[in-house]
């Protein structure tokens, strides 16, 4: 399997509970590089552009205003099977269900406040890196 890149956003929940050097550190043990980072407050229209395909779903609202509640931290993660790899180490959506040992399992307060975004597919992985990083600002 070669190097893949997937795409990776610490939430707001994580950052406002100083969580952020943690969370960073249970993705590099799973051994996962951060190639790019960076600390963005999102806009309204860019949650919604983000999650557009989430839009006809009835938490749709909740879900961008809690995104833009506060800052998020934006990633780019490197590594073999990556996109699997970053989902393995999240967790389940609802960190009830989500294993021991996991992100959302450590960390989550809810279905919502869950700590951790990752890209579930390479296809997308790649839209939503394309979303918020320049070529020049991932240094593998
Ligand atoms: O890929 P995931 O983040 O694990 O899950 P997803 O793509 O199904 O949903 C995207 C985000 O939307 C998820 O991280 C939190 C939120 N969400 C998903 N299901 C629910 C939800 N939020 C609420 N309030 N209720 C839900 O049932």
């Amino acid at each position: 399997m070669a190097t893949e890149r997937t795409f990776s956003i610490i939430k707001p929940d994580a950052t406002r509970r100083n969580l952020t050097g943690a969370v960073t550190k249970m993705l590099e043990d799973a051994g996962l590089r951060v190639v790019a980072s960076k600390r963005i407050h999102m806009t309204r229209e860019q949650a919604e552009g983000f999650y557009a395909v989430h839009k006809e779903r009835p938490f749709f609202n909740d879900l961008v205003t809690f995104m833009i509640s506060g800052p998020v931290v934006v990633q780019v993660l490197e590594g073999e099977n990556a996109v699997a790899k970053n989902r393995e180490v999240m967790g389940a959506t609802n960190p009830a269900q989500a294993d021991e040992g996991t992100i959302r399992k450590v960390h989550a307060e809810s279905i919502e406040a869950n700590t951790v975004h990752g890209s579930d597919s390479p296809e997308n992985a790649k839209i939503e890196i394309d979303f918020f990083f320049k070529p020049e600002e991932i240094v593998g």
